[in-house]
């Protein structure tokens, strides 16, 4: 019989245990999709979040190592700069990464480390039972603001890729969504780029993916898909906010130094020199770029 679907390889054979309409599971099997597909299983290494996908080395069928709540962006620094060939992903929930870990994902983007983020935002603390996030909707009813969020009170919501995109050194940010076919392929090729960009050695990457939590949103799983249809992309568009892949990529062939020796271009990179340099703003293929997005900028 010709199989005409299966499970990628680089998941396990243990089943989830994300609710039934949790996108988590679809995110889980994008990523492992991206590294079947780039060959990139053996050389992975993920760092786990605090959240409802903590034991995803469970499901990963690579190395992956917990990080203490919202330090998974330090925790792959590390792991990144003792293993530069390898590709190392944190997998982040909007709790872990826009609240206790602001500071973290932050600093890991400013200082263009090449790792991936993958940022799981469903609006709301899963895990913990439904409070609000940094990332909670205008009005949106959670366990902490049980008449709705409201900005006099709670402030405004954060969007994270908008944030990111005023750094100068990331090299690539996109925001996608796990809603619909059309969607989830898109959100399957940005991951793949990001994996690429960093495979590349070209800087920090992140793809937000839009997600839902029909337990703590209250809702059926359909209802939740068309709640995020609905709510969630108003609030957070889709796209692209920053793709500096072709001029980090002419800076490296010019010998800026991204992507020469990875462990010493981290370590200069982290100083303020080659990564840093050849997206950011030292030399004139950096002036470039920066002046290139500043017109896309507008
Ligand atoms: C230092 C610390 N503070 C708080 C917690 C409690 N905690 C566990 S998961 C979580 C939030 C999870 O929400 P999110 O990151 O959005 O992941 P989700 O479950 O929604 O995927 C919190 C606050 C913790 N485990 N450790
Ligand atoms: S609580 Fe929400 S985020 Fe957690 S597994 Fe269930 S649906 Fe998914
Ligand atoms: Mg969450």
């Amino acid at each position: 019989m010709k199989t005409v679907f299966k499970k990628p390889h680089a998941l396990t054979d243990t089943p989830f245990h994300y609710c039934p309409g949790c996108t988590h599971g679809i995110i889980h099997r994008l990523v492992a999709e991206a590294l079947d597909e780039l060959g990139l299983e053996g050389d992975a290494i993920g760092v786990a979040p605090v959240g409802c996908a903590y034991n995803n080395y469970e499901y990963f069928n690579c190395d992956v190592q917990q990080a203490a709540h919202g330090r998974a962006p330090a925790v792959a620094t590390g792991i990144k700069r003792v293993h530069p060939g390898k590709i190392v992903f944190t997998y982040q929930g909007d709790g872990d990464l826009a609240a206790i870990g602001t500071a973290e994902i932050v600093h890991a983007a400013a200082r263009g480390e090449r790792i991936t983020t993958v940022f799981v935002n469903n609006a709301i603390y899963g895990m913990t039972s439904g409070q609000m996030a940094p990332t909670t909707l205008l009005g949106q009813v959670t366990s902490t603001s049980p008449t709705g969020r409201k900005p006099e009170l709670h402030g405004y919501p954060i969007n994270i890729c908008e944030m990111l995109a005023t750094l100068d050194a990331p090299v690539y940010i996109e925001r996608v969504a796990s809603n619909s076919v059309k969607n989830i392929n898109s959100a399957k090729r940005a991951i793949k780029k990001a994996f690429e960009i960093q495979r590349a050695g070209l800087g920090y990457t992140i793809v937000e993916v839009l997600s839902t939590c029909p337990t703590n949103w209250g809702m059926s799983p359909i209802e939740s898909m068309k709640w995020l249809e609905e709510n969630m992309i108003k609030r957070y568009p889709l796209g692209v906010f920053r793709d500096r892949t072709a001029e980090a990529k002419a800076s490296a062939a010019a010998g800026a130094g991204v992507g020469a020796g990875n462990g010493a271009g981290a370590e200069a990179g982290a100083a303020g020199g080659a990564s840093a340099a050849a997206v950011a703003g030292n030399g004139a293929g950096a002036e470039a770029a920066r002046a290139g997005q500043e017109a896309r900028n507008g």
